[in-house]
């Protein structure tokens, strides 16, 4: 039985996944990169320098280390440019009212991100207090498709990794999921998502009858 749902930050509750591409779009032009939202997709759930990494190995370009570290905080600075003017309205549609139906009946709920900004992004949504437990970027040193970001988040709420489910947009969380034997249910495109146990197109008209696997 499901006791607890963990929830992907970015493309699952906001769609702060379009802001992450206007910045890496920005920096991919700047190093003249052809950078599109078909090469986005890879980017989507992985870490800032993994991110990096797959836009320089796209534009066939090598950098020191210290230059990337430079490019990936420029890329930050925009991206949080976006951020920091986002409000409770960016909430996807249907997520507030699934969310307080799970608190209702006793489930718990976390956030799973590969995001250092989660607490900035959920504090502008006004969501920092509904979660039983929230484990960012900040707190893993391991990224997705590793499940350590899931793991810490059962283990903090003290719930079986089997009584968990994932909601993730990205192909690499629903895989961390799975190695972290959790079930999965994929929001957004089907065909990116098919090795997810379900796959929902948004959280609109979503009752805990998805709970039931
Ligand atoms: C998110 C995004 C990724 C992004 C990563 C790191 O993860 O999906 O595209 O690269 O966080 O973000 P930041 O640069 O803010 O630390 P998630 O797991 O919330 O989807
Ligand atoms: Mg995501």
């Amino acid at each position: 039985m499901i006791k607890a749902c963990i929830f992907d930050l970015d493309g699952v509750i906001v769609d702060t996944a379009k802001y992450h591409y206007l910045a890496w779009k920005r920096l991919a032009e700047e190093l003249n990169i052809n950078f599109n939202e078909e090469d986005n997709e890879r980017l989507k759930g992985v870490s800032r320098m993994k991110s990096l990494d797959i836009i320089l190995e796209i534009g066939n370009i090598t950098l020191k280390e210290s230059e990337k570290l430079e490019f990936a905080d420029k890329k930050n600075k925009w991206y949080r440019e976006y951020i920091l003017k986002m409000e409770e309205t960016e909430i996807l549609p249907g997520v507030k009212i699934f969310l307080n139906q799970l608190k209702q009946n006793n489930l718990k709920i976390a956030i799973g991100s590969a995001s250092k900004n989660a607490l900035t992004i959920l504090q502008r949504l006004n969501l920092i207090d509904i979660f039983d437990s929230i484990i960012d970027g900040n707190k893993v040193s391991k990224a997705k498709p590793d499940p350590e970001v899931f793991i810490k988040a059962a283990q903090e709420m003290h719930i079986k990794p089997e009584e968990c489910v994932v909601f993730e947009d990205s192909i690499a969380g629903i895989q961390a999921a799975k190695i972290g034997q959790m079930k999965t249910i994929g929001v957004g495109n089907h065909q990116t998502l098919k090795e997810a146990d379900k796959i929902i197109n948004g959280f609109k008209n979503i009752d805990l009858k998805i709970l039931e696997f």
